[in-house]
């Protein structure tokens, strides 16, 4: 098919060509020709948010509650820049997503002309891959290949940036064009001499762990790890990004490693043997310091980005592939069990000795973790949990227990406080049979709770519990640990209720609720549950000191996991 149009018509009418059905945006004079045709797309639901950041983290939180590349569009100059947050968060944590910005008029551009920035070579450090686009009759090759680019290999976020003379130009438009990327060919079989390495290494070792990351949910290759994981019977731990890819609740189940992971999931990683490493990056907040982790184990580290490996860990396995037909193959490779009784004696002594724990307030005031406890019991592992950056995050990880893939969903690589309320927002719209609950902290949620605006006018009725501890409780824990409690610009004063939660949520049109004591908390989240109608805000007032715990110190080793203050745990039995 062959039709005249605009450029602006063709990137709509290419973005329908590639099943786009939400896209998250704030218009303004570049991107403005784009947004005419917009208004017409029967196929293609612009959701106007009120921050640009809110868009990206929208398209974000669509992308990894779907599996689908997640779109946000913005203006040239501040509203290109206001992306550039979610854009390095996307990166960081390998999520598909398209963003698409107005640019100045070709002519314009390298003049300092209003609303110019050079969003390209801003984003250039922080994309897969960017396109400046200034003839209108490359658009609809271009978008067919960001969303190429972002959905395949690992996946990343690509930025078209388009002139506004490209988008106001004549062109025809056919569908669909010849994509024209030599040199990217991501590859996804893994080597067949790479498997047998790798399985022969499981069936000598003694201590395999199975360390899964991010990679293995976003290779869809959840089943196949389970297979894989009762098939040899080797321990497994999950990260951050991973929680969910493999059932809490099964016997296999370590744990979370790193900084505040659960001592046998970081006991497993040091005492291991065998890391048989699936879609990880080795993070530091995983390694710790990375001279003294996993002393004696061997590596075979599989990932579908041939840059990850080796980069932090030497591997003596390297595996280049999609984590699916890794697995798939690991699966058909090993055919007898390895001896492992001993391994799991020591394992679940260490799991059993150090079980997570809090400690509980006697003045009467809210645990944190026990309101994800609860959170847990009563909302259940159908729904999706989308936390914000600081302690809350942590306990959100360690607290509540994930059973399906890709129900926990927060900023890992970046650490981006305002994550959590438009990343709810994205996720809801892309899963609306779903519950989906923002697990907030009170200083998270004042970077990005005007997207409350954005949920209650557009129908999105997700739910959010801020746990308010009055402070920037993250930065705080480190002030109490390494800073002699000298407690600089970390109380935001939010126990003066400025803001007011509750009137805040009002304001925005949604239902706001507050709780401060334990024995009110299953009724609240009860009364949370059943408004549907629109977004709930619960204001769960909690103590300002309540800590996370394990910890290892940022810079220190593993072996030294804190499991509260100046409290080690006692390894000293296993050898
Ligand atoms: C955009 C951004 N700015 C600063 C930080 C540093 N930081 C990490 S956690 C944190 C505190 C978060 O406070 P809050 O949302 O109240 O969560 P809490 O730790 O109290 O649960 C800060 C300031 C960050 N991660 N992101
Ligand atoms: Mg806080």
């Amino acid at each position: 098919m062959t039709e005249r149009m605009t450029g602006a018509q063709s990137l709509v009418r290419a973005l329908e060509q590639v099943g786009v059905d939400t896209v998250f945006g704030i218009p303004g004079g570049a991107i403005l020709p784009a947004y005419d045709p917009l208004y017409d797309s029967a196929k293609v639901r612009h959701v106007l948010v009120r921050h640009e950041q809110g868009a990206g983290h929208a398209a974000e939180g669509y992308a990894q509650a779907t599996g689908r590349v997640g779109v946000c569009m913005a203006t040239s100059g501040p509203g290109a820049t206001n992306l550039v947050t979610p854009i390095a968060d996307a990166y960081m944590d390998s999520v598909p997503i398209v963003a698409i910005t107005g640019q100045v008029a070709s002519a314009a551009i390298g003049t300092d002309a209003f609303q110019e920035a050079d969003i390209s070579g801003i984003t250039m450090p922080i994309t897969k891959h960017n396109f400046l686009v200034t003839n209108a009759d490359d658009i609809p090759r271009t978008i067919l290949e960001a969303f190429h680019i972002a959905s395949t290999g690992r996946p990343g976020p690509v930025l078209v940036d388009i002139s506004k003379d490209a988008l106001q130009a004549d062109t025809t438009f056919s569908w669909p064009p010849t994509m024209q990327l030599p040199g990217y060919r991501p590859v996804t079989r893994p080597h067949s001499k790479q498997i047998r390495e790798a399985a022969k290494l499981i069936l000598e070792a003694k201590r395999p762990v199975l360390y899964v990351g991010g990679g293995v949910h976003k290779a869809r290759a959840s089943a196949e790890l389970l297979e894989l994981a009762e098939l040899t019977g080797i321990p497994v731990v999950t990260t951050l990004m991973a929680r969910g890819t493999f059932p809490d609740s099964h016997p296999q189940h370590m744990g979370m490693p790193g900084m505040h992971g659960s001592v046998s999931a970081v006991g497993a990683l040091q005492k291991s043997d065998l890391l048989i490493g699936l879609g990880v990056r080795f993070d530091d907040r995983v390694t710790g310091q990375l001279s003294t982790f996993a002393p004696n184990a061997k590596i075979v580290h599989a990932d579908i980005d041939p840059a990850e490996i080796s980069k932090n860990r030497h591997a003596d396995v390297p595996i280049v592939g999609d984590c699916k037909e890794v697995i798939r193959e690991l699966i058909a490779a090993i055919d007898a069990k390895g001896d492992y009784a001993e391994w799991w004696n020591l394992l679940n002594g260490i799991k059993e000795t150090y079980p997570l724990g809090f400690e509980e307030f006697e003045d009467g005031t809210l645990a944190p973790q026990y309101v994800m406890q609860r959170l847990s019991a009563i909302v259940g592992p159908d729904a999706y949990y989308v936390a914000g950056v600081g302690q809350h995050q942590m306990w959100a990880a360690q607290f509540v227990d994930y059973e399906n893939p890709g129900t926990f969903i927060n900023s890992g690589g970046l650490g981006t406080m305002g994550f959590a309320v438009p990343a709810a927002m994205g996720a809801k719209m892309g899963r609306p049979e779903s519950t989906v609950w923002a697990i907030d902290g009170d200083g998270c949620f004042q970077m990005t709770n005007q997207e409350l605006a954005t949920c209650a006018i557009e129908g999105v009725p997700i739910k959010i519990a801020v746990i308010n501890n009055g402070n920037l409780g993250m930065v705080r824990q480190w002030q109490t640990l390494f800073y002699d409690k000298r407690y600089s610009n970390t109380d935001l004063k939010t126990a003066t209720r400025i803001p007011d939660f509750v009137k805040l949520a009002e304001a925005y049109g949604c239902a706001g609720l507050r709780c401060e004591r334990a024995e009110d908390v299953d009724a609240v989240i009860k009364e949370a549950m059943e408004i549907n109608d629109r977004p709930v805000v619960v204001d769960f007032v909690v103590h300002a000191d309540a800590m996370v715990w394990p910890m290892v110190a940022a810079g220190t080793s593993n072996d030294d996991i804190k499991i509260a203050r100046d409290m080690a745990p006692k390894w000293s039995d296993d050898e």
